[in-house]
């Protein structure tokens, strides 16, 4: 049975975390799997977090199976974080994954199905797994440049190409914020453009957004997806709340599908539903039930914000100080959330690992929450020492 197979390369996102964690020298830095850390270099549990546990635990009267939609609750309460007041109503479908890959998982698995020759749109570099998820569910992937590292610049010409270039019933994949890993988002008015272009090409959208409130803001960092949403009418979001809650391993996320009518969003839905049984069935319950209690308390919620815009805030301070330290880090201020990707070659990202302490990935991606104000003049001094 085995015989047919081949050895497959492991994820080097996360071998960086063992090889890190294996060397003895003091002062390395870690700016390698997208975990968000404090200025002393934690990744602690939030404070709603650790409340809404705690809650969870001595209120819970059953473990009894929910059904292939998982918490109803934790899916509706999002809705007004992501989509804002004035929703969909019922042209709006959704259910929980098990993260957001879970949700990219099962939105690629619904185009396969709804329309078997459609191709994606994607826009490099992108998260690595992007790929993977689209070819496991057989869809052609069609890739065009987002983004230009040697110079740092947005390649927004390039994604009109691509629509342009694309057929009526393809996909167009996005970062709705806090692009990985380039860290360079659209601004508010090439949203519109794109989804003007969409729109008038019958090109249809897969946001992918995972960092909502890690970049400008809650309500800032989805101005471009509901924009999208409104001219295009009709498309996916793919949602994690493993970092905006930091729940990582708890493997929290949602997927929603905006339809043209409501007769045909009950159809998705039951195809979604369908594919989510084949696939896991029932998503893990623990992480969203946390979410779900944060976002039907007022308290919890407001402290949820709090913390979540301390993060940003911090990850934009440690931008502004790379930026002030040297003239061609000067772009990272204008890139948002936990990554941005700097133009090295494999060769110095081993030098620096080797050489320096510094670990990233070879791609030359870095995590701004892994450096602290205190270390920033150290990684600094290594990219100097490079030169
Ligand atoms: N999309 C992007 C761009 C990501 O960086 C991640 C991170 O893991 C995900 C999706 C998936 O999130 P999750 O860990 O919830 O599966
Ligand atoms: O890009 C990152 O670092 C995060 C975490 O297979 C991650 O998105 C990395 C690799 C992976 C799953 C999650």
């Amino acid at each position: 049975l085995f015989d047919g197979l081949t050895e497959q390369p492991s994820d080097t996102l996360l071998g960086l975390i063992s090889a890190f964690r294996s060397d003895p020298r003091p002062g390395k830095i870690d700016l390698g799997v997208g975990v968000y850390r404090d200025n002393e270099g934690r990744t602690p549990v939030l404070r709603a977090v650790k409340e809404s546990e705690r809650r969870l635990v001595e209120g819970q009267l059953t473990k009894a199976y929910l059904g292939a939609e998982g918490d109803v609750g934790f899916v509706e309460a999002l809705m007004p974080v992501i989509f804002g007041l004035q929703p969909y109503g019922a042209r709006l479908c959704g259910l929980q994954t098990p993260g957001g890959t879970g949700a990219l998982r099962l939105a690629a698995e619904l185009i396969a199905r709804a329309r078997p020759g459609a191709r994606v749109w994607l826009g490099t570099p992108t998260w690595p797994n992007h790929s993977q998820i689209m070819a496991s569910a057989h869809l052609a992937i069609e890739e065009y440049p987002h983004f230009d590292v040697t110079t740092q610049r947005l390649r927004f010409d390039r994604v009109m190409a691509a629509i342009e270039a694309a057929n009526a019933g393809d996909v167009l994949l996005l970062h709705g914020c806090c692009h990985n890993p380039t860290g360079a988002d659209f601004d508010d008015s090439q949203w519109i453009a794109i989804a003007r272009a969409m729109a008038s090409r019958g090109v249809l959208p897969l946001i992918d957004l995972a960092y909502q409130g890690l970049g400008r803001g809650l309500e800032e960092d989805v101005a471009g997806v509901r924009a999208t949403l409104d001219i295009v009418g009709e498309g996916f979001i793919a949602y994690s709340c493993d970092k905006n809650f930091g729940l990582y391993r708890e493997r929290v996320g949602a997927l929603y599908a905006l339809s043209r009518s409501t007769g045909q969003a009950g159809i998705v839905q039951s195809n979604l539903l369908a594919l989510a049984r084949a696939n896991w069935s029932m998503p893990p319950d623990h992480g969203a039930a946390i979410v779900r209690i944060i976002l039907e308390d007022a308290t919890l919620a407001a402290d949820w914000r709090t913390e979540l815009s301390d993060m940003a805030c911090r990850m934009r301070e440690i931008r502004t100080l790379l930026a002030q330290a040297k003239a061609n880090l000067a772009p990272i201020a204008h890139q948002q959330g936990m990554f941005s990707t700097l133009p090295l070659t494999p060769m110095m990202v081993a030098r620096l690992r080797d050489e320096q302490r510094v670990y990233l990935p070879s791609s030359g991606r870095i995590n701004i929450a892994g450096l602290t104000r205190d270390t920033v003049p150290a990684f600094v001094r290594a990219l100097l020492w490079l030169a």
